[in-house]
């Protein structure tokens, strides 16, 4: 089998020259030009790492000739852009994608090989940039690659950390968290872009004063001013040569600064300052769905939100178009409530430094942004406390007073004096000490609210968000989810994408509803053994990886059971983990047992302040060293927890899975994506209704998809009547056995303290209603072992599911945001006609 059959676009074959060219001569020259001339060495001294860069260098060059040229018909066009704000960016490596994008996949390889090296060996050198914790920064990713493939011009705004999400290591089945030096060797995707710096000011007072009309303005006075320094990645399209910008912010100290000190002789002083500044974008908070209300955070959100809106006027006023039209210049996103502070600080750019009257900049700023939340978790609600948001921010405060006096005066207007619901819509929480809530400024400020999976945003409307929807129901919409088919199929599943290929074309890449065609061959023996086949050595390489870094032998012919994500008590890891312990003691209990072996795959960081969390990787783990060590028990069940799971670890394993675990408690997981991943390779689900869980099933088919569990109504209900977990435990000797075995010390060497917290929960309140979904899951799961034996019906299963996931590529949700939300249109660039510029 080979890798896909990706035909370079023609366009690179107009100039064969070095740094254009994609014939495997061209390639071969130009990589051994990089290697001497960027990288300064000779092949005898070159390490693995030496020729990565060449590679790398060699790669963009040909992507440099579509970005130069992208820029330049955005800027000649005046086009009309999206500029999408996060905070958070999990890009991957980029080697791989811009191979597959640039369509020379094939041609690098045989270049490679014909220069004795091996293309996946210098793939596996790329430190990815680990700018995220998990769904909500991945989702940024998988939207930037569509909105690139289908042409819309697009702007990626964020922040570059110095150090992304921590390296996690296993030690003694403790997670211990490592800094992650993604820059240390140099990154070869990014550009400076020094000559486009903004100042951002922060702290101090305001004061009014008159402008040359006469007119009172109001000009805020900083305690200080930091340098945002933006650095550029080419992000390109599939196969189209559009190439937009992920443009992710540095602080920097102004020099200004440290000369005042300097000449004050105060040298230290002056390089404290630089240090104080530049520790701003150092690190990202390592927490998924939680914040801490710490001041550096809020800094960083304000940082690099007022960067992207003085840069987006920077690009308005270059194209000499009045600031009246920035809603039709620029569709803005909040990806979450992260970047919402944009509100604000556009109404103080357009107020203050534009000398806007109040009503025109409120419209603009209303038409300009669209809100997505991403969760209904209360932890996760933003709200700043007025004290530290006064120091940092006095002018926003003073603008999010307005703004907020006006809203509350059309609330009373619609609801009359309703000083509960007043209170609740307010954008000063005022109940337990006085904050900002961040999500309210969000809901204020923009023209669309969106919800990312079905489930999700009916509840947004019912719960989290009623009060705004009774308000202004026309703002809400839903936008499910989705992901990129090019990182997570073809370049992760090649075989399996070569096998699509050749049976239906290869339209499905760029078109993921296409592959509903290989439904006709889901009972054709010749293709199901190719199914099955490739499926086998996508787990015979991941067994490698596993032996390879947990020590542990396991059986590519059991079924791989997997569940990798962030650690959360919501997503009930430990709920898969009492699973393991029953087979265990079924096993025990019945040494002959004939069950359907299988391999328990889990993988996923926790924050390093979730002590739960922490505590639900060391049981995975000390369950494990019982299991894997126990000779009763052999190959029938293995427990494997792999270390640092990133982009890159991941993409081996969604090829390799026979079933996916996706079993948050019921109204918890707004969408999952990692759901939809392992559906696109053949994996079967087994889930609750919880997210895109509903979306898949419907899309599958219910025949295909293992249903267990509480539906959001059940834990409402539950929780009403109240929910008293240890009957459960009492009335189920299965599971009480294993509840029994983890307190006790049975996994801990005796130890009878270490599990107590986390039994101590799941008795006392379970807040995921682990108890109540027990029997259900342990029975799905019996299920899913009878199933696996029907070998043909399992694969029929399989390939239906694949077949199946048409709706969930990311390409159909950028459409929706599209037609929906931002209302923009393709731009395609074409390479001859363009002049170069900037932009
Ligand atoms: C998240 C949700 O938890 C996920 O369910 C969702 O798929 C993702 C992208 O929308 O966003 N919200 C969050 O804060 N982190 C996430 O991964």
């Amino acid at each position: 089998i080979q890798e896909p059959q990706l035909q370079g676009q023609d366009v690179g074959m107009q100039c064969e020259d070095d740094r254009t060219g994609i014939g495997v001569e061209t390639l071969k020259r130009a990589f051994l030009d990089n290697l001497f001339y960027v990288q300064g060495k000779f092949p005898a001294l070159a390490t693995k790492h030496d020729y990565y860069m060449a590679l790398a260098y060699t790669v963009r060059d040909r992507l440099l000739q579509r970005w130069v040229n992208t820029a330049a018909i955005y800027t000649q066009e005046g086009s009309r852009t999206v500029a999408y704000l996060s905070a958070e960016f999990l890009m991957g490596p980029h080697l791989g994608n811009n191979l597959i994008n640039l369509g020379i996949y094939n041609q690098v390889q045989q270049a490679m090989t014909e220069l004795k090296l091996d293309l996946k060996e210098l793939l596996a050198k790329e430190e990815e940039p680990g700018l995220g914790n998990g769904g909500l920064g991945r989702l940024a990713a998988c939207y930037l690659d569509s909105l690139a493939s289908l042409e819309i011009p697009t702007l990626g705004y964020g922040i570059r950390y110095e150090f992304g999400i921590f390296d996690q290591i296993i030690r003694n089945g403790w997670q211990v968290e490592k800094t992650d030096k993604w820059l240390r060797y140099g990154n070869p995707w990014e550009i400076a872009r020094p000559e486009w710096a903004v100042s951002v000011k922060f702290g101090g007072r305001t004061e009014a004063h008159k402008n040359a009309q006469g007119r009172y303005q109001v000009r805020w006075v900083p305690h200080k001013v930091v340098l945002g320094i933006p650095y550029d990645t080419p992000i390109l399209g599939y196969k189209v040569n559009t190439a937009n910008t992920l443009r992710l912010w540095k602080a920097e100290a102004p020099e200004s600064f440290d000369f005042e000190a300097f000449n004050r002789g105060n040298y230290y002083g002056a390089v404290d300052q630089k240090v104080t500044s530049e520790n701003l974008t150092k690190v990202l908070y390592p927490n998924d769905e939680t914040y801490e209300g710490k001041q550096l955070r809020l800094e960083q959100q304000y940082f690099f939100v007022s960067c992207a809106l003085q840069d987006m006027l920077r690009i308005m006023l270059r194209q000499k178009l009045p600031l009246e039209q920035f809603h039709e210049k620029f569709a803005v996103q909040l990806n979450d409530t992260h970047p919402a502070i944009a509100v604000a600080e556009l109404m103080r750019l357009l107020l203050d430094e534009h000398e806007m009257d109040w009503e025109p900049a409120w419209e603009i700023t209303q038409k300009t942004f669209g809100y997505t939340n991403h969760t209904l978790l209360p932890e996760a609600l933003e709200k700043w406390s007025l004290k530290l948001f006064s120091s940092l921010l006095p002018r926003h405060l003073e603008i999010i007073y307005e703004i907020n006096w006006r809203f509350l005066e059309q609330v009373r207007h619609k609801f009359g004096t309703d000083e509960g619901r007043i209170g609740r819509l307010s954008l000063i929480d005022e109940n337990d000490g006085k904050f900002v809530r961040m999500a309210h400024l969000a809901c204020v400020g923009s023209h669309r609210i969106n919800g990312v999976a079905e489930l999700h945003s009916e509840l947004l409307k019912k719960t989290t968000l009623l009060d705004f929807y009774e308000f202004f129901p026309e703002k809400f919409t839903n936008v499910t989810n989705g992901v990129t088919p090019r990182r997570w199929i073809v370049l992760s599943n090649p075989k399996l994408a070569n096998l699509i290929t050749s049976c239906i074309g290869d339209s499905w890449i760029k078109h993921l509803e296409d592959v509903q065609q290989i439904e006709t061959f889901a009972q054709d023996p010749g293709f199901q053994k190719e199914w099955q086949q490739i499926k086998r050595e996508n787990k015979v390489n991941v067994a490698s990886i596993l032996l390879d870094r947990t020590g542990v032998k396991v059986d590519p012919d059991s079924l791989f059971d997997i569940q990798v994500k962030r650690i959360h008590q919501y997503k009930r890891q430990h709920l898969n983990i009492l699973h393991a312990i029953t087979l265990y003691n079924q096993i025990k209990q019945n040494p002959n047992l004939d069950i359907t072996p299988r391999t328990l795959i889990f993988a996923g960081k926790a924050a390093p302040g979730y002590y739960i969390a922490k505590l639900i990787i060391k049981l995975i783990d000390s369950v494990a060293d019982v299991v894997n060590k126990d000779p009763d028990i052999g190959d029938r069940l293995k427990v494997v927890f792999l270390p640092d799971y990133n982009v890159k670890n991941s993409q081996p394993i969604y090829p390799a899975a026979d079933l996916s675990e996706q079993i948050s408690t019921a109204g918890k997981e707004a969408s999952g994506t990692g759901n939809m991943k392992f559906a696109m390779n053949g994996a079967l689900t087994i889930g609750t209704l919880d997210g895109a869980n509903i979306e898949i099933r419907n899309a599958v088919g219910a025949e295909n998809f293992f249903l267990f569990g509480l539906t959001t109504e059940d834990v409402g209900a539950l929780r009403l009547t109240g929910y008293r977990p240890w009957e459960y435990y009492e009335a189920n000797p299965q599971l009480k056995q294993a509840i029994d075995q983890i307190a006790s010390g049975y996994f801990s060497h005796g130890d009878r303290r270490l599990f107590k917290p986390l039994v101590d929960l799941l008795l006392d309140k379970d807040p995921f209603m682990l108890m109540a979904d027990y029997q259900p899951y342990i029975d799905c799961q019996q299920q899913v072992s009878q199933t696996y034996r029907d070998r043909d019906r399992w694969l029929q299963m399989s390939i239906l599911n694949t077949a199946r996931m048409g709706k969930f590529s990311s390409d159909r949700a950028i459409r929706e945001y599209c037609q929906q939300i931002w209302k923009v249109k393709p731009v395609p660039v074409q390479l001859a006609a363009a002049k170069t510029g900037d932009g």
